[in-house]
């Protein structure tokens, strides 16, 4: 069979995210129009009779201002490294000299296949344009136009991917559909609401831990932190009379159970750690 690593790579807000999504029929990275969502490599699997294809989501390609973002870029290059097959994924609508000049820096030693999204939102003639700009770079094997936010074709997408796959074993079991642990994406599923719910540099100070995770008989017991910076952005989060938490806390528990299938009972704490996002221990106890 073929089988192999597919890592997708590309700016802050490209559709990393969503194309993953669209590939495995489920949701398994959040999503926002909010840059810099994804702050991990997110691994998933795909299993047919004849191919495994490892699908990796990395976090948006930046330049680091803090010790999170390193961490975050060391996730992309984690990626880099294990790739049979990258998929550099553009906003037809960026800026496609400056996403060049990072596919370049990449210094990709594995073909890659660009990746044209969000062409619902650009003329015909321009996303031609962009075919013709990425197509006549050196890193460049074949491009491919989608609009990952209304589904895909999966087989025709594929095809091209699985030509460049080795022939192998497959690397994971073929019920496996990620290697993270279901607590990540509880808490990843709390962190979406914030992205969602609150502005500025809140969802970027902010962290979710997963502190209790109990299966219960009729539901499954979950009691998490809201890790911030500062006790003005506590305030905000818990809102006037505890109205945001509770927001909060309503919308991530519907979105935690679509994702567990199973009722849940969501508990939320908000903790001030200041610049917990530049501490090593505190990056590692958070999952960075
Ligand atoms: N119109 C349109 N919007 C899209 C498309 N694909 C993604 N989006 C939107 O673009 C925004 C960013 O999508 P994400 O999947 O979170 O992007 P990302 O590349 O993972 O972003 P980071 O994790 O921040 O690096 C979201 O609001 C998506 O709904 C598309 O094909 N068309
Ligand atoms: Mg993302």
């Amino acid at each position: 069979m073929k089988a192999g690593f597919v890592n997708i790579f590309g700016r802050p807000n490209a559709g990393k995210s969503t194309l993953l999504n669209a590939l495995m029929g489920e949701k398994m990275a959040i999503v926002s129009p909010k840059v810099q969502t994804t702050r991990h490599r997110i691994k998933t699997i795909l299993t047919e009779k004849d191919y495994q294809v490892v699908l990796s989501d990395t976090p948006g390609i930046i330049e680091p201002k803090y010790k999170l973002h390193e961490k975050m870029m060391q996730a992309v290059k984690g990626a880099l490294e294990d790739a049979d097959v990258a998929l550099l994924i553009v906003d037809v609508n960026e800026n496609w000299e400056e996403v060049n000049a990072i596919c370049e820096a990449l210094k990709l030693r594995v073909p890659a296949i660009v990746v044209i999204n969000k062409i619902d939102r650009a003329p015909e003639e321009k996303i031609k344009e962009a075919i013709a700009f990425f197509s006549s770079k050196k890193y460049c094997r074949s491009t491919i136009t989608i609009t990952a936010t209304s589904g895909i074709n999966i087989k025709k997408f594929l095809k091209p991917i699985l030509e460049l796959l080795p022939e192998g074993e497959p690397f994971y079991s073929g019920d496996e559909i990620t290697d993270l642990p279901t607590k990540f994406f509880v808490s990843e599923l709390v962190r979406e609401k914030i992205y969602d719910l609150l502005s500025d540099e809140i969802p970027y100070q902010t962290a979710v831990l997963v502190r209790e995770y109990k299966e219960k008989t009729t539901l499954v017991k979950i009691v998490a932190d809201i890790i911030v910076h500062r006790e003005t952005q506590k305030a905000i989060i818990i809102g006037d009379k505890g109205s945001m938490i509770k927001r909060i806390g309503t919308e991530s528990r519907i979105s935690i159970e679509a994702f567990l299938q199973q009722k849940v009972f969501l508990e939320l704490f908000v903790k001030v750690k200041p610049k917990w996002r530049e501490n090593e221990m505190q990056l590692k106890e958070y999952g960075y």
